[in-house]
């Protein structure tokens, strides 16, 4: 029997792609096929046909020029981390960071749960390249989907389309002559029924493969982002010798006029956005400083052959938490979501504008769900609510963003949500330092994943939900990058988030992080002082320039003291969290933190 519905016409010659197409039709059983080109036309086709059954909603066209609402079922607003599985054949390959499955009794029980799940539905084919097109970084992958705002979504955050078509067909005829080591990445994917309790998110970075199923949300639904770039690729990275890391990356303009990017790892929600489209203050804009915007939350690097990192952002847009967007926080991303985005479980005003909490003093009319809003209903936007808006509309978008070699980095930074202990700024003493820096980092959960918001819990590299496979392997990965001919970026940790015995942040953060980063370009360029300490090199108040900003003698403290009795038990945790990992974890990095804890 043919698998595909009457009149298909696959436009690929690509065997290995039409076979698995054919082979999910059988499964799922759509009433039509369409394979995705990525043109305008089609983008406003599919458009119309929410706009039809109400899957978008027109906003304000006045104020936002081609922007929507979507409203999520209310049981799907977010990462489901719980129903998140890696499945490789060993079980050890996962490791303890992630939930596994064997291969075959997930694909087992998600090929039931695909099984005619597609009756009546349009199958959507969609090619994406995750990085520029024309770069020797980028991968590609296609998506698998019957949900046509998943298709929107992925062709403003993902190269789609056509030309992705066509480097999936000249990579898979170079692959099946032994000229190429990597296939498309295949992800399949349908909302299903929508139900929480019929929901899961299976990796098979061995095959390169995703299924996805139950849910239309965010990293669960645009299998480019989470899926993709950040599990099967740090799998695909560890192999083949470069990083696949949940950081922005950013160029730092001096008044000399040279850029240094940096890359930085943040856990969900807390802060990577605002930090890769910030706005350093009037002085430092006065004397010419600038900021550019490479990417928002996914980093690709590898060493180039000048020993330095190079780096690509695969997305090409921003899925970016909407709370807390505000012409103060980040005037950028707001100037970015004027017109053409996709706005997903935010409220309304009265007049059919997007809005949400801290975006200024309006009262809005309608909450995420709809409803009229009511305080007592809680926040009018979900605190996960995003806008999906393509990079080029960011006024600070880099002009190198688009390299096909990537930015060189000269910093890579890591950082959390903490209420107490950890200061402002600190430097790594070498990279094997650096990584253990960033194998520790602990933050408080944010509402970016389902579960209980304001817990500390340790977030390596801000990978825990992320890493494809062992953390103990991947820190050994991490490790390796330091060897002979490597030039590689300096280490920093940063905390935006100390508070005050009176629980208020004592650091003004957003526009005022630019200090923080110029002390960093300083140390990268051997420029500016700082103190050894047992955590590394932490400057005092006067190596920061902080002009005009006006800090308690408590927040001084704070912000740049190192506190050895508060670290001896920081130490000890740390060190119960590494032993957890058992004998894979890396001798080097036991030995670095052991050192530490000895003399704390
Ligand atoms: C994201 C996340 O959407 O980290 O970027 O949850
Ligand atoms: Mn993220």
């Amino acid at each position: 029997m043919n698998a595909f519905p009457k009149d298909h016409q696959a436009p690929t010659t690509l065997d290995a792609l039409n076979a698995w197409v054919a082979e999910v039709a059988r499964l799922t059983q759509p009433a039509r096929i369409q394979w995705c080109d990525g043109s305008d036309s089609e983008y406003a086709e599919l458009i119309a046909e929410m706009q039809a059954d109400g899957t978008l909603l027109p906003l304000n066209a006045d104020t936002h020029p081609g922007s929507w609402l979507h409203r999520s079922d209310p049981e799907d607003v977010a990462r489901v981390e719980h129903l998140t599985f890696v499945c490789t054949s060993d079980r050890d390959d996962a490791g303890p960071n992630n939930h596994w499955m064997s291969p075959a009794d997930a694909h087992a029980k998600m090929d039931e749960l695909f099984a005619g799940c597609m009756r009546g539905r349009t199958l959507y084919v969609v090619p994406y390249c995750m990085g520029p097109i024309d770069s020797p970084l980028a991968r590609c992958g296609v998506e698998i989907t019957d949900s046509a705002y998943v298709v929107a979504n992925m062709r403003i955050m993902t190269r789609m389309g056509a030309a992705a078509l066509a480097r999936i067909e000249r990579e898979g005829r170079l692959h099946d002559s032994g000229l190429h080591n990597s296939v498309f990445v295949r992800g399949l994917h349908s909302i299903g029924e929508l139900d929480p309790d019929r929901r899961f998110i299976m990796h098979f970075p061995e095959e390169l493969a995703i299924k996805s199923y139950g849910s239309g949300y965010g990293g669960n639904a645009l299998l480019g982002k989470k899926c993709h770039a950040l599990r099967i690729a740090s799998h695909q990275a560890r192999k083949e010798g470069w990083l696949a890391e949940h950081m922005l990356i950013v160029g730092i303009e001096n008044p000399q006029g040279e850029i240094h990017y940096i890359a930085a790892a943040f856990p969900s929600a807390c802060g990577k956005t605002n930090l890769a489209m910030l706005i350093p203050p009037q002085s430092y804009r006065e004397k010419g400083w600038k900021v550019w915007t490479v990417g928002d939350d996914i980093c690709w690097m590898r060493p180039g052959a000048d020993g330095r990192l190079y780096a690509i952002n695969p997305e090409a847009g921003f899925f970016g938490v909407a709370p807390g967007t505000s012409a103060q926080s980040n005037p950028n991303a707001l100037e970015s979501v004027q017109s053409n985005t996709i706005f997903t479980n935010v409220g309304v005003t009265d007049d059919n504008q997007p809005w949400w909490e801290g975006l200024d003093d309006r009262v809005p009319a309608k909450d995420w769900q709809g409803r009229d809003y009511d305080k007592a209903n809680g926040p009018a936007a979900h605190p996960n609510s995003r806008f999906t808006v393509s990079a080029r509309q960011c006024p600070s978008y880099s002009s190198h963003a688009e390299d096909p070699q990537g930015v060189p980095i000269s910093a890579i930074v890591f950082g959390g949500r903490r209420a107490s202990l950890v200061p402002l700024v600190f430097e790594a003493r070498d990279w094997t330092h650096g990584v253990l820096i960033g194998a520790s980092m602990g933050s408080e959960t944010t509402a970016a994943a389902t579960g209980a918001v304001g817990v500390m819990r340790r977030d390596p590299m801000a990978m825990k939900p992320f890493c494809g496979y062992n953390f103990a392997d991947y820190f050994a990965h991490w490790l390796s990058f330091d060897k002979p001919g490597a030039n590689l970026p300096k280490v920093f940790h940063v905390n935006w988030f100390r508070k005050g015995d009176d629980g208020k942040f004592l650091w003004p953060g957003f526009g005022d992080n630019m200090r923080v980063i110029e002390w960093m370009v300083g140390r990268v360029k051997g420029e500016v002082g700082a103190v050894d300490t047992l955590i590394g090199a932490l400057p005092q108040a006067e190596h920061v320039n902080l002009d005009g900003v006006e800090l308690s003698p408590e927040a001084r403290d704070k912000l740049f003291g190192f506190d050895p009795d508060g670290w001896r038990g920081e130490f000890e945790d740390i060190g119960t969290f590494l032993s957890g990992f058992g004998p894979r974890m890396p001798r080097a990095l036991l030995e670095e933190h052991q050192s530490k804890a000895a003399a704390a």
